[in-house]
């Protein structure tokens, strides 16, 4: 059986649990710990794929949820699956819905065989399992697939939890055995179990028993304090396959990253850089800039005068806050791409600092800058 996914452990960090990784897909291979841009409507908000593999994002994520409702997976399948749909070369993972349903959905309910929910386009009463999700990544054709699971909130009882990820359980089998492209498609199993100890590594083992390509970290950043993340993060990596993938699902400022890594965590994704670039916020070495803010009007600088993007390099604060005040939609799209290649950027040197053995005076150094007062 031919994989669909590669995955070597080329450096582990002797001072943290941290490793730098190669991944491949028939798509892209690239090294981890990486930074998935969002492109939940098959497109990263703002940003031409051509743009995206100038700033080196080798790998984005996209919604099945979204797809699903509009256009429909049926006729991005009719376009040749989401690659050539979007014209994507490089590869893509996509979240399988169990999460946008819950944060997303009007009315629903969730039944053993699935979750029922209104669609927040037109109403309609829909329905979503695990064989339907995994049927709808299947048409899409993504690179690596997630299991249909439920992201219980925060906080939720034991009670609930617990419920929860067991039927989180039993939707991951179910989706395995209705995936139709194994030696095409990727798919990986989602740790739940809130920040309860004993449930998260049940959920854990239980899951790597089902043996899938690759682990998510589910159910975290949902509104716990985040010492309780650190805290959930410091044990539920040691239940996972060394030699797999771990991906933490929808994190990525800064200082989370970070504490991920060093926990042991390879992927990340957050839509945090683009959402904030189109509110006119800017991601730099010294924290969180706000171009719109009148300081800015006569700064001439760089976005971040230690950034080597083509944004930096053309144009200055200035003229982005401009834009963004005139309501210029190159605005959005400028500081867009700044704060992408930030984070690739910043990952890149997570890379290379893990290479180099100083990972955490990196860490150190970075963080303190970043978020100095
Ligand atoms: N499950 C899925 N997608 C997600 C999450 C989850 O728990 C989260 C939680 N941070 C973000 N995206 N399927
Ligand atoms: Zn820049």
């Amino acid at each position: 059986m031919n994989k669909p996914l590669e995955f070597t452990v080329l450096q582990e960090d002797k001072k943290s649990k941290a490793r730098l990784g190669l991944l491949k897909t028939l798509h892209s291979e690239f090294e981890t710990p990486v930074f998935m841009p969002v492109g939940t409507n098959a497109t990263v908000k703002a940003m031409e794929n051509r743009e995206l593999y100038e700033i080196g994002a080798k790998i984005i994520l996209s919604n099945t949820y979204h797809l699903h409702l509009r256009p429909g997976d049926e006729i991005v399948k009719k376009g040749g699956g989401l690659h050539k749909f979007m014209n994507w070369e490089r590869s893509i993972l996509t979240d399988s819905g169990g999460f946008q349903v819950f944060s997303l959905g009007e009315f629903r309910k969730i039944k053993e065989e699935g979750v029922y929910f209104k669609s927040v386009l037109d109403g309609a009463n829909l329905f979503m399992g695990p064989e339907e999700s995994i049927g709808v990544q299947n048409s899409l054709g993504s690179d690596i697939m997630m299991s249909f699971d439920e992201c219980a909130p925060y906080p939720a009882s034991r009670e609930y939890v617990e419920d929860s990820y067991k039927r989180t359980i039993r939707w991951a089998k179910r989706g395995k055995e209705a995936n139709k492209n194994p030696e095409t498609q990727a798919l990986f199993g989602i740790v739940q179990g809130g920040v309860y100890k004993d449930l998260r590594i049940e959920s854990a083992k239980a899951t790597v028993d089902l043996d899938f390509d690759g682990y998510s970290i589910g159910g975290l950043s949902v509104g716990e304090p985040k010492e309780l993340m650190y805290e959930v993060l410091d044990y539920t990596p040691d239940y996972l396959p060394k030699y797999k993938p771990r991906y933490l699902m929808g994190v990525g400022t800064p200082d989370d990253i970070f504490e991920g890594v060093i926990r042991g965590v390879d992927m990340f994704d957050c839509v945090l850089p683009t959402r904030i670039a189109r509110h006119g916020t800017a991601m730099t070495a010294n924290g969180k800039l706000v171009v719109r803010n009148a300081t800015y009007a006569e700064d001439f600088l760089p976005l971040d005068p230690e950034c080597d993007c083509h944004v930096c390099k053309n144009y200055s604060r200035a003229y982005i806050r401009h834009l963004i005040k005139a309501g210029e939609i190159l605005g959005s799209r400028l500081i867009t791409y700044h704060n992408i290649y930030f984070l690739v950027n910043m990952m890149n040197n997570i890379r290379a600092a893990i290479r180099a053995g100083n990972l955490l005076e990196y860490k150190k150094a970075f963080l303190e800058k970043y978020y100095a007062e």
